[in-house]
């Protein structure tokens, strides 16, 4: 149990031609690679042993069960799907917090400091990343794991950033699989870390029981570009880096964000998300934002909120594994690879519509 001396959480992904094999749409090269994976079924870890071994909050069986599911193998997924299964019963148990900021917010160095003390009061945390841009062997994982260090020493906690090379969807869905694996494990806190850029914050979102968008003093544009999306996702708003001479400037950024809050429509009646200052680096206001949290929790709890965002969230979950599933049989299908080619030739030389050719291909995947 002892995280130092088994294999690192943090190590990347090993192995597995699944790794290597993205599937590109309409890619002859792909659909070549496929086969090519058919023909050579990898053999993975006993579902059924490392489901047991994950009830029994091994962590080294964790990170493979982990591994497991982020494959991208046929084989492989095969297998994950049997040791989701083996663990639903343990799903749904953690508290699923997301915290979401520009790079640089501080995110890492926050999760460090709010997770050690979580874990010096007896909570087991797990940390995932979804940080597609993150190459595992470089930059930002490097040092996420340098500004995680305190964090990923302690007995209590597991800490897991993504895969590379993944695309954003992949990683997300992967991300809601391995938050239930954690579970499965034991683990009663999940935080979810994701860079507040884009898309992946809407996705972490629609995983998590409370969304904290954590923030700086005068990070200008990208902030007021951020108030119109992010904002009015999060739970929880908390400015870092409340220390020596930026304490004023992020109290001044506390009040500035509170006011564009009030202002956003939509929220009577319900949780209006806080603005709290805190300092990663110092520690100074942390004990203020987890107590935030645990309220939000259980208001939500008392209100039934919190039933209703987990039900939806299963419900979003349902509907994407179906889409995946479709994808997958579209790409796997031998009369639609068959169609495919002509199909792209003809739609990219203009003598068939895009919607006749997506009908096209379609009517080869119905009619069995
Ligand atoms: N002064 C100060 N610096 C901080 C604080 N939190 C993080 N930093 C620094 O900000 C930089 C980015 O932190 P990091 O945790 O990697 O941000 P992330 O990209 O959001 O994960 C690092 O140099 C940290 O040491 C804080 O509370 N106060
Ligand atoms: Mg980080």
């Amino acid at each position: 149990m002892n995280p130092a001396s088994s294999t690192p959480d943090w190590a990347p992904p090993e192995g597995g031609e699944g790794f290597a094999t993205r599937i590109v749409a309409g890619s002859p090269a792909a659909a070549g690679r496929l086969k090519a994976a058919e023909r050579r079924p990898v053999r993975g870890p006993d579902p059924q042993e490392l489901a047991n071994r994950i009830r029994a909050g091994d962590r080294v069986a964790l990170a493979r069960g982990i591994t497991l599911v982020e494959s991208r193998s046929a084989t492989h997924r095969a297998a994950a799907e049997e040791l989701l299964d083996l663990v639903n019963d343990r799903a749904g148990g953690s508290l699923r917090v997301g915290i979401t900021g520009v790079p640089g917010a501080g995110k890492s160095t926050f999760i460090d400091a709010l997770g050690h003390r979580l874990c010096e009061s007896g909570w087991r945390i797990a940390v995932l990343s979804v940080d597609p841009s993150s190459p595992v062997t470089g930059g930002s994982i490097l040092g996420d794991k340098t500004r995680m260090e305190r964090l990923s020493r302690h007995a209590n906690a597991f800490i897991r950033p993504s895969p590379s090379g993944c695309e954003l969807g992949g990683v997300a869905r992967r991300t809601r699989e391995t938050i239930t694996l954690c579970e499965a494990a034991g683990f009663d806190t999940v935080l979810v870390e994701t860079v507040g850029v884009g898309q992946s914050e809407v996705l972490v979102r629609d995983m998590v029981d409370c969304f904290l968008l954590l923030m700086i003093a005068g990070a200008g544009d990208e902030l007021q570009g951020m108030k119109k999306g992010i904002i009015e996702l999060a739970d929880l708003l908390v400015v870092n880096k409340a220390d020596g001479d930026n304490r004023v400037r992020a109290e001044a950024a506390r009040l500035e964000f509170s006011r564009a809050l009030h202002y956003l429509a939509g929220r009577e009646g319900a949780w209006e998300p806080p603005v709290l200052t805190c300092s990663a680096q110092t520690g100074d206001g942390l004990d203020e934002v987890w107590g935030t949290v645990e309220k939000f929790i259980s208001r939500a709890r008392a209100s039934g909120d919190f039933e209703v965002r987990r039900g939806t969230q299963q419900l979003t979950w349902l509907q994407t594994q179906i889409e995946e599933g479709l994808r997958e049989m579209m790409l796997a299908d031998p009369a639609v690879r068959a169609e495919q080619a002509t199909v792209v030739q003809l739609v990219a030389a203009g003598t068939l519509s895009p919607t006749a050719g997506a009908r096209r291909l379609l009517a080869k995947l119905t009619r069995k």
